[in-house]
């Protein structure tokens, strides 16, 4: 990876982190409602993943979705307005934190019922192979999502059909309230793509390198037709499951102990010492994210609500 690649990717956590750190500040003002799931700490899990992708792989995910969306190229004004429920927003303001999407970026959203977006994927995939086009669908779904029916379901079609998908969990050891081992018969999600004689990997997700490299082989192999692959992501949400959750599932020690691990700290390590990029160079990256931040604030805040008379806009799709 070229140098100009490697920044451009501390660019896009560092902005992911500024923007979820000034969005949890909002929804404490009472800027934005409904429920709002952060990524911090998650970070290097899209961005490797997202970095290795070409532009007709389409992804989509449940509703920890802001990072995912930037990755897919989402202006981050839009991004913002969006979360404030603004007509500029990325989804028109009807989405909201959960339900971002631009199919013009093959970003297919932003789910909100865990598991849901999942069958979704094997149909995306159905349709390019059925179309014969190279395609391969990035599905990222967390280690609770494979506790549920349209996780197997889903699964086992894409390997009946021998789909183009790469299923990725984002094992972040808990779901809302709950570990992995009270929740899985099996706590190391990779074991259940044995069951469905699929390809797996386990992958450190604080290493936004070792993300992008398991990624970047992973779709290759999908897209030579050899059928769907899952990597497991290892990772850790640094914040709550969603806002106002309590964390009495797990304790302060244990989420400092992850903290050592910062995703974008492993990264500025690596660009200094393996890259000799200068301090310098990384701080000036910080600022420009944090000056992108402000400014998309600021253009949320002046965005006007959706005008009522659209309501019904947009709520299906004019038959072709
Ligand atoms: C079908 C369904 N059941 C329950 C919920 C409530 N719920 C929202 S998130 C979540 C936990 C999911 O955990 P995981 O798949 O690990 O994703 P993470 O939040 O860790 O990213 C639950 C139970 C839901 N949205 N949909
Ligand atoms: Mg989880």
């Amino acid at each position: 990876m070229d140098k100009a690649k490697l920044l451009d990717l501390y660019y896009q956590m560092v902005l992911i982190r500024r923007l979820e750190e000034s969005g949890a500040e909002l929804y404490q003002a009472g800027k934005i409602g409904g429920f709002m799931h952060l990524y911090i700490g998650q970070e290097a899990v899209s961005t490797g993943l997202i970095a290795a992708r070409q532009l007709q792989d389409r992804v989509i995910t449940a509703y920890r979705d802001h990072g995912v969306a930037i990755n897919c190229g989402i202006p981050v004004n839009q991004v913002m307005a969006e979360l404030m429920g603004k007509a500029t927003g990325i989804s028109k303001g009807r989405g909201g934190s959960m339900h971002m999407a631009d199919v013009t970026r093959n970003f297919w959203g932003g789910h909100a019922i865990v598991g849901a977006h999942m069958p979704i994927a094997s149909g995306l995939a159905l349709g390019d192979k059925y179309a014969g086009r190279d395609g391969v669908t990035i599905c990222m779904f967390g280690e609770g999502a494979t506790n549920i029916g349209y996780f197997h379901e889903a699964v086992n079609l894409s390997k009946v059909w021998t789909l183009p998908i790469l299923w990725v969990c984002e094992n972040n050891v808990y779901g809302m309230g709950t570990s992995v081992e009270r929740a899985s018969a099996v706590s190391e999600i990779q074991q259940k793509a044995e069951g469905y004689g699929m390809v797996h990997e386990r992958v450190d997700g604080m290493d936004v390198l070792a993300v992008y490299e398991a990624a970047r082989k992973a779709i290759e192999t999908v897209r030579s037709g050899s059928g769907p692959e899952m990597l497991e992501i290892m990772t850790y949400r640094f914040r709550g499951h969603s806002m106002g959750d309590p964390e009495r599932y797990r304790k302060q020690e244990e989420v400092r102990k992850w903290e050592e691990h910062d995703p974008i700290g492993i990264f500025h390590a690596y660009l200094t010492g393996n890259e000799k990029i200068a301090v310098d160079v990384l701080e000036e990256i910080e600022m420009h994210a944090k000056t992108d931040v402000q400014k998309a604030v600021e253009f949320a805040e002046a965005s006007p609500e959706p005008d009522l008379g659209s309501l019904f806009d947009n709520v299906y799709v004019e038959e072709v």
